[in-house]
């Protein structure tokens, strides 16, 4: 069983206990919604941890977190242990799924954290009446689109690795716990997260920290989330992705990858000498253990 440290607001609280279960009713003023975020040791995590400052915050990982904020407590918990992310999830109105293996890895460990980790995850959002969960998938579910063509969320899955798959789980998982349990669900494509673009490819799909965390407070707070899926990227002009849905839901990106593109261009308008790389949005990924299969759509 997960051992959860705690630190309170500072604000009146009375902790009643009811059925074994604590439950604290904070009066006179709003409560601070409670969000277990997983994969709280991550990069992702530590960017957004920043930016969220308005939600009490459990950070949840098998690495410990130890510069915890005043909003935040941390639990350590196993995403392959369906109890220990449980316990984690108690009392929780939002959860953030960072966790598991963040780019492509052999199998069984795919298996372990990202597929099982995944069950988990929204196990337990259902068995404690989490109202939502907001899931960290990536542009590599659908890396095996073309650059040169326009992708809303609406397109078919394209995994371009098995990583890539297990965010197409991901997303599966979101929508069926949503049709199913009334479990709320915003799935975020994610590109990639950083300070800044780190190349050209990057300049399509960026997303800044504070992007990123506009996205997951319309997960987590507007008012008609069932299941959505939206991109995650900033203001990109050469983006490869119909953004519409995330519009739709209030999405206004503050920061443009433009800003960097001449820099990042001086040095020339490819990232790789690798051809596949260069055609497929999923960028590197496409190519790694190559099977040859995709060769005769290159031209
Ligand atoms: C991802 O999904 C990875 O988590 C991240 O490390 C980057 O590789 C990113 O995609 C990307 O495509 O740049």
């Amino acid at each position: 069983m997960a051992r959860i440290i705690k630190r309170q607001p500072e604000v009146a609280i009375a902790a009643l206990s009811e059925e074994g279960r604590n439950h604290f009713i904070i009066s006179g003023v709003d409560p601070m919604k409670t969000i277990l975020m997983t994969g709280a040791a991550g990069g992702v995590a530590t960017f957004l941890r920043r930016e969220l400052a308005e939600y009490s915050l459990r950070l949840s990982d098998v690495r410990v977190v130890t510069d915890l904020g005043d909003n935040e407590t941390f639990v350590a918990s196993d995403l392959t242990e369906l109890e220990a992310v449980t316990a984690a999830a108690e009392g929780c109105d939002g959860i953030i799924h960072l966790g598991g293996m963040s780019d492509e890895q052999p199998w069984e460990d795919i298996l372990n954290a990202n597929i099982v980790g995944c069950r988990n995850v929204y196990e337990a959002a259902r068995t404690q009446g989490v109202k939502r969960v907001i899931f960290a998938s990536s542009n590599h579910a659908v890396g095996f689109y073309r650059r040169d063509e326009t992708i809303s969320v609406d397109v078919t899955t394209k995994p371009d690795t098995r990583y890539g798959v297990s965010k197409a789980f991901g997303e599966a998982m979101g929508s069926l716990y949503a049709d199913k349990y009334g479990v709320g669900g915003l799935a975020i494509r994610i590109g990639n997260v950083d300070q800044r673009p780190a190349d050209v490819r990057r300049l399509a799909i960026w997303l800044s920290p504070r992007d990123l965390a506009q996205l997951v407070r319309i997960g987590l707070e507007h008012p008609d989330i069932h299941f959505e899926i939206v991109y995650g990227m900033s203001d990109n002009k050469r983006s490869w992705w119909d953004n519409a849905n995330a519009t739709r839901l209030g999405y206004q990106p503050q920061d443009r990858s433009e800003d960097w593109a001449k820099e990042i261009l001086a040095d020339g308008a490819r990232d790789t000498d690798d051809d596949a790389a260069e055609t497929y949005q999923g960028g590197t990924f496409v190519s790694l253990e190559d099977g040859g299969g995709r060769v005769p759509d290159l031209c």
